[in-house]
């Protein structure tokens, strides 16, 4: 069997505040009930679980837009996560960052981006999402900041409080690939056209499969001789089969979409870290969604039915 063993690392980010609604506090530990370590121990990986990252209050900071919910926190978060991940970043290991909601990978891609740079290698993005979380501090209607982190992590203006200066290492928008959208707003519409991000939305999913969408992406990473990170959000995944999800899209990623997606990235061996995001563990059915999520996270290390052709001719 061709298996690279990775040094596995589990972060735990119980970030709940870019949300709007609770529950996804809990996600760390559903991974950990669902059993995620002792998957990939099983198959053939080392892991070792460095906890739960802790919220560091950055203080009074005014919000630059009065709809802005939970900003401080937002802030707080992107700093802790910033320099937990560029610390991992800059180590062999492969990080997981089991979230929380998605305005967590503010901090985890910046920081990994930040160690990325340090070692003179492109960070490309594979972003697996129902939305496209590409609203600014101004173009949000909702306020919810969990549908802002890829504007930022792309270096969009408005978000210097973040981390208290310019983004340093920004993703460049051609490095990013965002598949499985359906659900945009307008004003994001116009800025992802305007930068030029890759969007595979599931129209293009239906006409030309996911294989056929991911493979020139991966070529791209790999002529770059870039790095990997994929951000899965669960709303990616059809709701029929993944109902964990505090805003349901219909019409999402099946069963059979998502394992292609996480069995090609495998075989590529370019990813270099995760974030599993937006798991809500209270409304799950019976830990259904969690242990998809798991389940998918083992294709991602491995997993397959066979490792090589059952005959030679
Ligand atoms: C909408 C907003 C969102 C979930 C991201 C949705 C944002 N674009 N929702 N992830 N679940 O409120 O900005
Ligand atoms: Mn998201
Ligand atoms: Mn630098
Ligand atoms: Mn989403």
């Amino acid at each position: 069997m061709n298996v690279v063993r990775r040094e596995i690392v589990l972060v735990g980010a119980p970030v709940n505040d870019g949300a709007g609604q609770k529950g996804c506090v809990m996600g760390p530990d559903a991974y950990r009930t669902a059993g995620l370590g002792e998957t990939l121990k099983a198959l053939g990986h080392s892991v070792t679980d460095h906890g739960n990252v802790r919220l560091v209050h950055p203080g009074n900071v005014a919000p630059p837009n009065p709809v802005l919910r939970n900003y401080e926190t937002y802030i707080g978060w992107t700093r802790a996560l910033h320099a937990k991940a560029a610390d991992l970043g800059s180590s062999p290991v492969f990080p997981i960052y089991l979230g929380g909601d998605h305005s967590m990978a503010a901090g985890t891609v910046s920081g990994q981006a930040r160690a990325a740079a340090a070692q003179g290698r492109p960070l490309f993005v594979l972003w697996l999402d129902a939305h496209s979380d590409f609203h600014t501090l101004d173009s949000t209607a909702s306020g919810n900041l969990h549908g802002t982190p890829l504007a930022f992590l792309c270096g969009l203006s408005g978000f210097d409080d973040l981390l208290g200066a310019p983004l340093e290492h920004p993703v460049s928008p051609e490095n990013v690939e965002i598949m499985g959208v359906r659900s945009v707003d307008d004003a994001e519409r116009e800025m992802l056209i305007g930068l030029g991000v890759g969007v595979s939305d599931m129209r293009r999913i239906d006409e030309s499969g996911v294989g056929t969408l991911l493979t020139p992406f991966l070529d791209r990473v790999r002529e770059a001789n870039g790095l990997l990170h994929v951000s899965l959000d669960v709303d990616f995944l059809d709701p029929e089969i993944a109902p964990a999800v505090g805003t349901t899209v219909p019409g999402g990623a099946t069963f059979r979409e998502a394992h292609l997606v996480m069995e090609m990235l495998h075989d590529s061996g370019l990813v270099t870290s995760l974030d599993l995001v937006e798991l809500n563990p209270f409304l799950d059915e019976r830990g259904k969604t969690a242990r998809l999520m798991v389940d998918l996270t083992g294709s991602l290390f491995g997993r397959r039915v066979f490792d090589r052709p059952t005959r030679s001719f």
